[in-house]
């Protein structure tokens, strides 16, 4: 029989990425996003048999309560929940930026993730098995200038998904972390408000990871032996690593009261 995963945000990037790749591999999935166009495209590439589509925005409870409710028969005893929907908003200094974007990335990449994991859960653990793939960011753990929120709900997204481990201790529910660094995607465009230039700019000249990298990833996650519990994976591209401290050798403006 079929395994079914069930992916958020799968009209672009890693989300499309993993249903192709999914797919290929005999699984029947739940495909949901906000995009019905894309939506429908997809299951008409991937097979109407196999995938069943969800308008949802994840950071409306309601909608994702009925979508789940009215998940139709075969396509209820959910294997694997994708929680990849996500988003950066802007780059600016925090002092600057745009509180409505803020709360639309707390929104979206917390809040979302918490509905769709809260209300799954329970069937997964009734039925003894099951897993959490999370897509969180080298973001987390590794501060850069304009990251603040950004960063910040994908530091929750590392530590709620450990807490989680602990809480499924004795279920037979795995749970895991992917932590992507530079990838090239809608990401971007959509960080800088649709700006083809700006967005483009994030990558010139650089050989990022590209969304097909990061499915193969998730799909060699859960498809590890059941008792194989791949805890995280921080991955970047070869030319990304660190830089150093910053350090002000000017007259630093708190100094000078
Ligand atoms: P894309 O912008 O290409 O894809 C984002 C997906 O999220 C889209 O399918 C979009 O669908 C969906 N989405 C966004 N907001 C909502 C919402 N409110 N409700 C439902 N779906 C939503 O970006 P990526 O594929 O790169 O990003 C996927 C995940 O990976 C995100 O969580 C991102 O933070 C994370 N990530 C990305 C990295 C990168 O460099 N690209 C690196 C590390 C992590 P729609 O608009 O149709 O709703
Ligand atoms: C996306 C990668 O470095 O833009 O999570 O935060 S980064």
């Amino acid at each position: 029989m079929s395994k079914i995963i069930l992916i958020t945000g799968a009209t672009s990037g890693f989300g499309r990425a993993s249903a192709e790749l999914f797919s290929q591999n005999g699984w029947k999935m739940i495909l949901t996003g906000r995009r019905r166009d894309r939506l429908f495209e997809l299951r008409e590439k991937l097979g109407p048999d196999t995938v069943h589509i969800a308008v949802v925005d994840v950071r409306d409870l309601s909608q994702v309560r009925e979508m789940v409710q009215g998940l139709p028969e075969g396509f209820r005893d959910i294997d694997i929940l994708l929680n990849n929907a996500g988003l950066a908003l802007g780059l600016g200094p925090a002092q600057e930026t745009d509180l409505d974007q803020w709360e639309t990335m707390v929104d979206t990449n917390i809040k979302g993730l918490l509905y769709m994991t809260r209300l799954l859960l329970p069937g997964m653990v009734a039925r003894g098995k099951g897993h959490i793939i999370n897509i969180g960011s080298v973001a987390a753990s590794w501060p850069y200038p304009g990251g603040n929120t950004y960063g910040a709900t994908k530091a929750f997204v590392q530590q709620f998904s450990r807490n989680l481990r602990a809480d499924l201790h004795g279920t037979g529910i795995r749970v895991t972390t992917i932590e992507p660094g530079l990838a090239e995607s809608e990401f971007s465009l959509v960080r800088f408000g649709g700006d083809k230039e700006k967005a483009a700019k994030v990558y010139e000249g650089t050989e990022p990871l590209s969304p097909a990298d990061i499915a193969e990833i998730i799909y060699w996650t859960a498809s590890r032996p059941a008792h194989v519990n791949i805890n995280c994976v921080e991955v970047m591209p070869l030319c990304q690593s660190w830089g150093n401290f910053a350090v002000s050798r000017k007259e630093i403006a708190v100094g000078k009261q």
